[in-house]
């Protein structure tokens, strides 16, 4: 009956059944384990800013933290991991915003085609107020969202034939990440789109249950999809951020000073991620042709075709959003794009 304690784990037991009369040196604080999941893999550009996360955390905690990074959804794909946030059974995740917006209806925004026109204006906008107010529409979810990150602007692989215009794409098979409003823009474009977790879709392809996917050109490279995939069209159809995320329940259990040393830390990984980003999609088309994938860039005119046939997906979804995100952020875009 003495040892009954052990149920409650094993320093209950090493404190109430050990011999008791050798004095233990004055432990050392135990260091506080975060524990940060994403779906990617380690050669991935958000992995890069997971280890400057990691570097920095453990720096200006003076060790008082320890940050683990798992890679390839060991710890669940995006769904799960954010899920896990909220139950508070897992510290961090960065996932892709399309798939929470079950959750958190403002972050659709950035699943609206062609929101952005290019990477510049769109760090802008994640970065300024529009972006901390979709942040902070986080927090009664039970999460809290400390940067955003660089997926990239995504494009269209498949093995089947090279896409030129939205016709190529009738009837073909393409994985969306589990969102509304990606669903709708591929079957806007006549596509027989399918919802699936990250994880799933390299052997997907590969069995040929599904004939394409879309996403940026880091993770086209970095994850070999050209293994499975001949072809790739820069459509750039969406762009999409990751959202750095803590457990709400471990934030409040924080600290101010260590929430700030958390928050300071995703902001200058975020930095180094985004650069590393830029290069990856600099030097990787090229590596994608020499993988052998064929590579189609589009004319303004084919562009034009995708646009026009994605453009009803902003009048059934805008509402559903909230208008007046949506309209906050096309006006910061429209500044930004005037200068
Ligand atoms: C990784 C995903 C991935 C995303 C996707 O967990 O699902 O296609 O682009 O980066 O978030």
């Amino acid at each position: 009956a003495l040892c009954i304690a052990v149920v409650m784990g094993l320093a209950v037991l090493a404190a109430g059944c050990g011999g008791g009369d050798k004095k233990a040196a004055p432990a050392a604080p135990a260091k506080k384990v975060i524990k940060i999941s994403i779906g990617l893999n380690e050669q991935s550009h958000e992995y890069a800013g997971l280890k400057k996360f990691k570097e920095e955390v453990e720096k200006n905690s003076k060790g008082r933290y320890e940050v683990q990074l798992y890679a390839n959804a060991q710890l669940g794909d995006d769904v799960k991991a954010t899920e896990a946030l909220r139950a508070g059974t897992l510290e961090m995740t960065a996932p892709s915003t399309s798939p929470l917006t079950g959750m958190s209806k403002e972050l659709g925004v950035f699943d609206l085609p062609f929101i952005f026109p290019n990477s510049e204006v769109a760090y802008k906008v994640l970065d300024g107020p529009v972006g901390q107010k979709i942040l902070d529409s986080l927090q009664s979810k039970g999460l809290v969202g400390l940067a955003f990150w660089d997926n990239g602007f995504r494009h269209l692989t498949n093995s089947v034939r090279e896409v030129k215009t939205p016709e190529d794409v009738k009837g073909m098979k393409v994985r969306t990440m589990q969102n509304p409003m990606h669903l709708a823009a591929w079957k806007a474009l006549g596509a027989n789109p399918t919802p699936m977790p990250f994880s799933e879709v390299f052997t997907a392809m590969q069995q040929k249950t599904i004939d394409g996917q879309e996403n940026p050109v880091p993770t086209i490279y970095q994850q070999k999809f050209y293994e499975v995939q001949k072809y790739c069209t820069l459509t750039g159809h969406i762009y999409t951020p990751f959202v750095v995320l803590m457990s709400k329940k471990v934030w409040d259990g924080m600290s101010k000073e260590d929430q700030k040393i958390f928050k300071d830390a995703a902001v200058v990984a975020r930095d180094h991620e985004r650069k590393v980003s830029a290069d990856m999609n600099k030097s990787q088309v090229e590596k994608l042709r020499q993988a052998g994938m064929t590579v189609t860039e589009l004319t303004p005119a084919q562009l034009k075709a995708f646009q026009d046939a994605v453009a009803p997906v902003y009048g059934e979804f805008s509402g559903k959003i909230g208008a007046d995100i949506v309209k906050a952020v096309q006006e910061e875009v429209k500044k930004l794009t005037k200068k």
